[in-house]
């Protein structure tokens, strides 16, 4: 490695600009599934040695696929899990689990679609409209975007300040009647029920409200901002939501 360049030394970043790179290079559409493929063929070697049959509670069973950009991501739970809310607002804002789960919740069954194709019909998801946060922050009126921050410490995602306070966006504790375990983005994710699932981030930490949108992980690798399902990244899929 050329020492005129440390940063390029360390290989997880290398690695993330290698599959990044590979999904530019095919609108990028092919890089999802190489992870994916990577991670079904461990959880099928796993399958394989489980006599207990407890790996059928991994994602793969429900008709999910497993997806992360970040090699390895930190387990979060009612203890030190926090999501805060800062930028333009009047009042920054740090949530418990507890103080999430404490206000009313919202449930909405719609499918799930990920733009590489696979869909998950009839998904009951559960927790904090988005709206409701940014109003409890007071959202100053210079704000035109939120953008949102992972404990993985790689993804992000975004929405202009009108897709953040549809109703059908939400700050997501449980999915499928259950709470969100750690390989489905527990025990928070963002859930954006009428664009693509890559909007929906996973492990949410940090929500940002932005003057501008600041394009996400993947949308800097060539998928569209405003995924609509449907409507967006050159597909036709029925709508969501
Ligand atoms: N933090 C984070 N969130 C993420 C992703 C990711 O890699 N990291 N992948 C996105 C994509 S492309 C999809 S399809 C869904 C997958 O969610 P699942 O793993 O629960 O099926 O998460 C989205 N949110
Ligand atoms: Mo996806």
């Amino acid at each position: 490695m050329n020492s005129e360049h440390p940063e390029e030394r360390g290989t997880p970043v290398g690695r993330r600009i290698f599959l990044g790179t590979l999904g530019l290079g095919a609108l990028g559409v092919v890089t999802a599934p190489v992870l994916q493929r990577g991670m079904e063929s461990f959880l099928a070697g796993a399958a394989e040695n489980d006599p207990t049959g407890l790996t059928g509670l991994l994602p793969n069973g429900g008709g999910f696929r497993y997806y992360s950009v970040a090699s390895s991501v930190p387990h979060k739970n009612a203890e030190n899990y926090r999501l805060t809310i800062d930028g333009l607002v009047d009042r920054p804002m740090s949530y418990t689990l507890a103080d999430l789960r404490a206000l009313p919740q919202t449930r909405m069954i719609r499918d799930v679609q990920c733009v590489t194709g696979w869909r998950v019909p009839d998904t009951p998801f559960e927790g904090v409209r988005l709206s409701r946060l940014l109003d409890a922050a007071g959202v100053r009126p210079s704000a035109g975007a939120v953008r949102f921050t992972c404990f993985d410490g790689v993804y992000t995602e975004s929405l202009t300040l009108d897709q953040a306070r549809r109703s059908d966006v939400m700050v997501a504790l449980r999915m499928q009647d259950k709470d969100l375990g750690h390989s489905h983005g527990g025990p928070v994710r963002l859930y954006v029920a009428p664009m693509y699932f890559y909007k929906s981030a996973k492990w949410l930490s940090g929500i940002t409200v932005t003057e501008d949108v600041r394009p996400g992980y993947w949308e800097e690798r060539g998928y569209d901002v405003d995924a609509w399902v449907g409507r967006s990244n050159g597909r036709d899929d029925e709508p969501t939501s």
